[in-house]
């Protein structure tokens, strides 16, 4: 282990010396937080980094003459193959009830554009008895190992900014039901912030200023946290991801399943068509025959924009961050595949050279993450299968308009509504998502399959009213 005065002159070979300005004035125990904090980055890492990145304009490596639309497996209403999915769906199942499935879901992030103060699992977000992210989650966990007759073990990637909140949230309101001893709680890995000029940043006079390092940390995280050992254990072989934002989304997908094992992806994405080529969602393209997908902060204008003869988007494959990934492969890429770093030019708070607090108005910094898609071009036969927006994706992600509270409110009205309506239930007239509420619980059903058999089989049916709760 490094002493104080090893790590000084490490870091001033790579001319970040100054985060070591104020240790005279540190108390011991301070200067021992700075240390670990020194020791928890990888010097020769950001070092490439700031030459990599900040040294160059901008990624030239993404010509629009590379890029084509990416090929995916449709839903039955748009042209897919009904027998398929059902042969899908059938092998799916089987996989669960061989207990070869584990759920997880990336929830370090720091949710700053819903201005939510708290792990964005815990913002309640159902139409009307509020149930939380996490608890819409975990219900649907727990009617999936109920339909399936299995465990369903769920791991939860956090960070340092809500590991702990997180890890309390789910003790006091015992863990929804699920069996403590199958839900997992691991922390992501953190990479230092840089100033413009590439030097490190410190938050305080004993701390680097340091962030989660993307979901595509949670490689290194699931390996380095025991997280794919105990699936090894458990005799798991895959995972399904998806994200903290999405309460529409399917935990579990037998028919993803399915295919997915029967086409040997080690790495599988659900997409849908994108509602206007600005939408914020990545794009699934195809490079030197590999696929991949281009954020949609990284996509050329011309190419979202691009149409064909018959004015349709071209690049429409939009992803929405759902997907398998075998454990397998998960392992290969804790220990070898190294994913590139994106950057991001953010407001980082520091403290100044005479040791003053700046707060700043205008970005200063560059953050690096990696993404979790960028291993679908080291994946062997990765697979895309559309699904249906309506019935699978509404994230909460904005205080207000697109994509925030009161739009995932009214898509999830709609969905049961329309799970209503394809039973033959008569809605009261004019009954619209806009002003009218109403839930049907996870243990209920999960998808308007499995609400039409618990519908049929429900005596006496409840009146559909404003504000009614199916549970
Ligand atoms: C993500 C996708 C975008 C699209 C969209 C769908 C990226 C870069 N883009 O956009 O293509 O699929 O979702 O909703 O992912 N997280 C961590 N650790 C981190 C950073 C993020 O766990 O260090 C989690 C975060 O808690 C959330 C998810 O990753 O569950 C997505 O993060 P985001 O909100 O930053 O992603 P967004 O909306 O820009």
């Amino acid at each position: 282990m490094s002493s104080l005065q090893e790590m000084q002159q490490t870091f001033a070979r790579y001319g970040q010396e100054h985060v070591f300005r104020f240790i005279g004035e540190l108390p011991e125990n301070e200067q021992a937080e700075l240390l670990e904090n020194c020791r928890e980055i990888d010097l020769e890492e950001i070092n490439k980094l700031i030459q990599t990145h900040l040294q160059k304009e901008e990624d030239a490596s993404l010509s629009a003459d590379d890029l084509e639309p990416a090929p995916s497996i449709r839903v039955p209403e748009n042209g897919g193959d009904e027998e398929a999915w059902e042969k899908a769906r059938a092998d799916g199942e089987a996989l669960l009830r061989g207990g070869k499935v584990a759920c997880f879901t990336v929830a370090g992030g720091q949710g700053t554009r819903l201005g939510y103060d708290g792990p964005k699992g815990t913002y309640p977000v159902t139409p009307v008895s509020k149930k939380t992210l996490f608890q819409v989650f975990a219900e649907k966990i727990q009617a999936a190992s109920q339909r399936y007759e299995t465990r369903l073990p769920w791991f939860i990637m956090t960070s340092d900014l809500n590991h702990e909140e997180t890890e309390k949230f789910f003790a006091e309101n015992h863990f929804f039901g699920l069996d403590r001893n199958d839900v997992f709680f691991f922390r992501q890995g953190r990479m230092p912030a840089v100033d413009e000029k590439g030097k490190l940043l410190l938050a305080e006079k004993n701390a680097l200023a340091l962030s989660p390092d993307g979901h595509g940390g949670s490689f290194k995280a699931l390996a380095r946290n025991g997280a794919l050992a105990e699936m090894e254990k458990r005799g798991i072989e895959i995972l399904s991801y998806f994200q903290v934002d999405n309460p529409l989304v399917a935990v579990i997908d037998p028919a993803f399943i399915g295919f997915h094992q029967q086409t040997g992806s080690e790495m599988s994405s659900r997409m849908i068509p994108k509602r206007s080529p600005e939408e914020k969602v990545g794009n699934f393209c195809r490079k030197d025959g590999k696929i991949q997908v281009v954020e949609y902060s990284d996509m050329p204008e011309e190419l979202a924009q691009k149409t064909d003869t018959g004015g349709n988007l071209v690049f429409t494959a939009g992803s929405i961050a759902i997907h398998l990934i075998d454990r397998d492969f998960a392992n290969r890429m804790a220990n070898s595949g190294d994913l590139p770093f994106h950057q991001a030019h953010k407001k980082v708070p520091y403290v100044d050279e005479n040791g003053a607090k700046v707060e700043p108005s205008e970005p200063n910094a560059f953050k690096f993450e990696k993404f979790i898609f960028d291993a679908l071009p080291l994946a062997q036969n990765p697979l895309i299968l559309e699904t249906r927006r309506e019935e699978e994706f509404s994230p909460v992600k904005n205080a207000t308009g697109v994509d925030s509270a009161e739009s995932c409110r009214r898509d999830q009205v709609a969905q049961f509504l329309r799970w209503l309506s394809a039973v033959g239930v008569e809605l009261p007239a004019a009954t619209k998502e806009e002003d009218f509420s109403l839930e049907i619980s996870p243990l209920f059903a999960t998808n308007e399959r499995e609400f039409r058999e618990r519908w049929e089989r429900l005596d006496p049916k409840p009146k559909i009213q404003n504000g009614l709760y199916i549970s």
